[in-house]
Parts: C-alpha cells; structure tokens; sequence
C-alpha cells in the first residue's frame, strides 16, 4: 500500500452510477429479471445477444464497426441475427448439435463473433482459439476434449495438425471453396446453399455449457474451464456498472476472444447491453490504436496494462496528434495496473484508467474499480457488489486488514465456472475451504475494502525473511523515465533464501551502463525500501510474455536463472 493518493471520479463521465444498489440491497435474482428466460428458465445466450435486441425494435443499430488492414465495414444487430442464423444453419446440416465442442480459430474479425454465435444458437458449447496459436497449443486444446468441428480462416487452418486429431471430422472454412483443401467445407459456399432455418435456436438450461477456455495457470498443462449460460447475468450487469456501456457508446475492447477477456468483454457483454463494438484486426501498433480512437470515436475502452505501457513507452508527443477526447472511460485488465500507469492515463488521455481484477476461472469482474468510487492508485478496486471477498491464511482463517494471503471469494456467483473439464479433482482444489473459492493470487484489503494485488502465490519473494511483492518493485521501477517493462522475480540465494532480481527493458533513448544501474537500485532503495532494492538487474530487450493476454512471465525468467544457475554448477 505505497501510495496512499485517491483519485475522485468525475461523476459528470459517467452514466449507470446513479442506478446501483447499495452491497445490502444488492441481489442476483433482481438482475436476472433483465431477461425473459427468468419466467421461462430455458435461455440461449445468443439469443439474449442479438436477437432479442432485433425483436425489440433495435435491428438497425450497428452491433460491429470491423477495421481491418484491408477493409473497413459495420454490421447491424439485425445482419448479426440473420449472418449467425444461416451459419447455424449450415452447421445444423453438417451435423453440430447440443452439446458438441465447436472451436473457432479465426482472426479478430466479425467472422469470429459469427461463428461463435452460429455454434452457441445450437447449444454447442464453442472453444475460441488464439490466433497466435501454434500448432501443438491448438492440437493440445482439441485433443483434450474430443473436438470433432473446427471453423478455421484459410491461414490459420495450417496449423492444425489433422492427421494428429482423429476427434475432429469437420472442418469449415471461412472462405471460398478454392482456397479449402481435402474435405475442408467452404461456409461461404454452403451458406449461399442453404435457406435459413426458422427457429434455429435451442433453448437450454442454465447451466449448459456455454464456452470451453483454457487456461495454465502456474503449472502443468492448460486445463479446460467451462461456463454455462448462466453467466450472462454477471457478464451483462458488469458490463452495464463497470464498463458503464449504455446506449450511444463505441466500446472497444482490444483482447482476442481466445483469452477470456475478449470472449467475455469483446463479444458477450457489449452485445448483451446493444452497444456498438470496435473490432480491429491485426497487431498492436500505437499509431493504429490511438487511429482507431479517434476515427471511430471510441468511448468506453478497456485493455491491458501491458498495451497501456507499450503506448507509454512511445511518448506523450504522438498522443497530442491526435483528437481523443471521445473517449470518457478506461479500463484494465490482466496483471497489475501500475500508479504511474493511472497517472498517465489521467495527465494525458484525461481519464481515471479503472482496474478490474477476475481470471477465467471466475468468468466474469470480481474485484472492480466502479465508475462512481473513488481509485486507491495500485489497488484492482473493491468486490463487485453481491462478491464477498477475504484475504485468507494458511488454514483458511480470515486474516485482518493489511494482512497478505490469499485472495479468496465467497462462492457462489452466477459466472464461476461450472467445471474443469473431465478433471472433477482439479476443480475441488480450487474450494479447499468450506465455500470460498481460492485464487492462487496473494493481495491484501486495508481498511476501506480495497484489494492490493502482490503477486501469484508462487511469485512472491522472500529475502532474508522480508516478504516482498514483486508489483511494488515493478511499479516502483516503471515510474524511471528508462524503464519501459520491468518483470521482478526472486533468485534463489545462498545467504538470504532469495534476492530481488529485476530484469528490466530500456526506453529506446537509454542505454545500459553500470551508472544507469546504480541509479535504478537507489531508485527503489529511496523511493520504497531498502530491502525492496533489486540486488541484480539484468537489461533485456524483451520480456517473457503469455501470448494471449501479455502478462509477464515471471516463472519463465526464474526458471532461466535456475538453469543458468546449474549451467555454472555443471561448468564448474
Ligand atoms: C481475466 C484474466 C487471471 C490472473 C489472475 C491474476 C492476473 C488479472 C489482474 C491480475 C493484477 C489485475 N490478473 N487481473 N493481476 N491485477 N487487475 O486475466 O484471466 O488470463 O485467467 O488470468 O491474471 O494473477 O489470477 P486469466
């Protein structure tokens, strides 16, 4: 808790506020009543997406603004209905029924919310696929759990390995039948075959599944979590309080729906609340996104801190090229938002940057930073209302204010997942206590219930008996004008357990030089802690990093320092 500043909300911003309960009042049932289904109980999120906003008058509104490298077009809610509606038909004929597993390996494009919402009208439960996904990451995913279709784009069909995945009978193709090979399906040709189907929906449950992702988490191999349709009541109201969407918005959401973030704020949420969602195909450039910005005319905006520093790291000169002032409210998510990120965000794009604290397991925000409330820089915000949260220790005992262990939320809410994937065990040790759900994250909530973040569990360093979090450092460390990425971790050492190694990228004007090093170390010797102060730095010209959601890999750098550290043993 190093910074103690608090940023008050410009109340003028922002829209929803006024119409939250207080915690106490609070209640999903009342939320639930947002949807048709709580009379009827059977529900299809697709539906609650799209095709109710069409039937209720709201057809002509634009649902996607898609700017890619080639090509720039919307569609409206009523395109979105009658597109998902003949793919589902096509799918329907080519055998996809309730249940099955359909994965969707496509570029952020408007192909890809199609496909997902053609599968999920048939009650598949759909698995999106990172475009930067390689070969054994996709076969992996397949391969766990028996995916028999796949809807590919030409390029990125290349990389699943067929002959290796006898589950998976069916592959479509978005695009013409000479660019499919074998017995590829071309879904551009079967769609201009086929007569839309009336009434293509198949209602479901609640708690049938919805979408498969997965995630690593700190060891072993990626597990599948599934969600039911049941989350929409948690991804709509989150969309509707925290993202603040409502009617006249240009929402953009920069994630890939192959990390959850992109599925569940890049497709579900918007659409639930019938706003107007920017997709931009293609890679992180700052030039384009802040292009983006401006063109379109995005209002609501959430990404990542890692996309917040790459523009940082480009300079506050090039924003003033461009006109930004649309934007009214900004949102992170992913690892830790760092002060001095919140402080650009205010100095330079005028807005307060909200962070918002969940992880795939949990399907939707948890711990957010509502529009309305008041920021803590470095703290994610407090539980979402109807989230009850507590930081436990070692016996799963609730630890007083200001103490770290670890973050811990009261199950149940209505987007925790419904399982791991044929894997019962791994998801009872996600509840080793009596009703509280265990994050693997360690953080601590002071005495107003704002939550700090201090690592992973097994990120945290202990040096010479000091605990130390590896977010402070970092977020010390990026506040010197050199510093434009930082991942700190703790090397294992002799005498003190551990020491505080940074490894740290160099703005492009500095250059490495034992000074600059001294400088950095006093840095975070005067500006947080003596015992904070990275023993070693090491400079780099880029960090480890997931390739879906960017965070920083901090068990990636330690395990490059045990093993350099055994190469010397064996050298020895
Ligand atoms: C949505 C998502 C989950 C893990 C989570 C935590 C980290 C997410 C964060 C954050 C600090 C935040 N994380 N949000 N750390 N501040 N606001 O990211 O899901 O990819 O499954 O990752 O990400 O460590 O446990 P997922």
């Amino acid at each position: 808790m190093a910074n103690s500043t608090i940023i008050q909300p410009n109340k003028g911003h922002y829209n929803i506020a006024e119409e939250l309960p207080s915690w106490e009042d609070f209640s999903w049932k009342d939320i639930e009543t947002n949807f048709s289904w709580s009379q009827t109980g059977k529900v299809n999120m697709a539906y609650e997406c799209v095709d109710r906003h069409v039937e209720a008058g709201f057809g002509e509104k634009t649902a996607l603004h898609y700017i890619g490298e080639q090509e720039e077009y919307k569609l409206t809610y009523r395109d979105l209905k009658e597109k998902s509606d003949l793919w589902a038909t096509v799918l329907k004929k080519r055998g996809v029924k309730k249940g099955d597993f359909v994965f969707v390996f496509l570029p952020k494009h408007p192909d890809c919310h199609i496909a997902m919402l053609a599968a999920i009208k048939l009650g598949a439960v759909v698995g999106p696929l990172f475009e930067a996904f390689m070969e054994d990451a996709v076969k992996e995913r397949i391969q766990d759990c028996g995916g028999t279709f796949l809807i590919a784009s030409p390029e990125l069909v290349k990389r699943v390995q067929r002959d290796q995945l006898p589950s998976l009978t069916t592959v479509f193709i978005t695009a013409e039948p000479e660019q499919c090979t074998g017995d590829e399906i071309s879904l551009f040709e079967e769609a201009r075959n086929v007569e839309t189907e009336e009434n293509i929906i198949e209602w479901v449950d609640l708690d049938h599944g919805l979408n498969i992702h997965y995630t690593s988490g700190s060891t072993g191999k990626p597990k599948g979590i599934i969600h039911a349709h049941r989350a929409m009541i948690q991804q709509y109201i989150t969309g509707r309080w925290v993202l603040d969407l409502k009617e006249g918005d240009i929402y953009w959401c920069t994630a890939h729906p192959g990390w959850v973030t992109g599925t569940v704020y890049g497709v579900f949420a918007p659409l639930l609340n019938r706003t107007t969602t920017v997709i931009h195909g293609g890679r992180f450039g700052a030039e384009e996104w802040y292009d983006i910005l401006e063109r379109t005319g995005v209002t609501v905006w959430y990404s990542a801190p890692t996309a917040f520093r790459m523009l940082m790291a480009k300079g506050d000169k090039l924003i003033s090229n461009y006109d930004l002032s649309k934007i009214r409210h900004i949102l992170s998510v992913g690892e830790p938002l760092n002060p001095e990120i919140v402080r650009w965000g205010i100095e330079t794009l005028s807005n307060r940057i909200h962070d918002t604290w969940w992880m795939t397991e949990t399907g939707a925000q948890l711990i957010v930073n509502l529009p309305s409330e008041a920021i803590k820089p470095g703290s994610m915000g407090k539980p979402f209302p109807g989230i009850e949260a507590a930081i436990l220790g070692e016996d799963g005992e609730i630890l007083e204010a200001g103490a770290v262990g670890q973050l811990a939320l009261k199950a149940n809410w209505p987007s925790l997942m419904r399982e791991v994937w044929k894997d019962p065990a791994k998801y009872s040790t996600y509840f080793p206590f009596d009703g509280w759900y265990l994050s693997g994250d360690l953080a601590t909530i002071d005495e107003t219930g704002y939550v700090f973040f201090q690592g992973r569990s097994d990120d945290m360093i202990n040096s010479s008996g000091e605990r130390i979090g590896p977010f402070e450092v970092e977020s010390k460390l990026i506040e010197h004008p050199a510093v434009a990425e930082v991942g700190v971790i703790g090397k294992p050492d002799a005498v003190r357990g551990e020491i505080v190694k940074a490894f740290i990228v160099l703005n492009k004007e500095y250059q490495e030089s034992k000074e600059l090093l001294e400088e950095l170390r006093l840095f975070v010797r005067s500006g947080l802690a003596a015992h904070a102060a990275p023993r070693e730095i090491e400079f780099l010209e880029e960090l480890p990093k997931t390739p879906i959601s960017g965070k920083v890999l901090r068990r990636e750098l330690k395990a490059r320092e045990a093993k350099k550290s055994s190469d010397l043993l064996v050298n020895k």
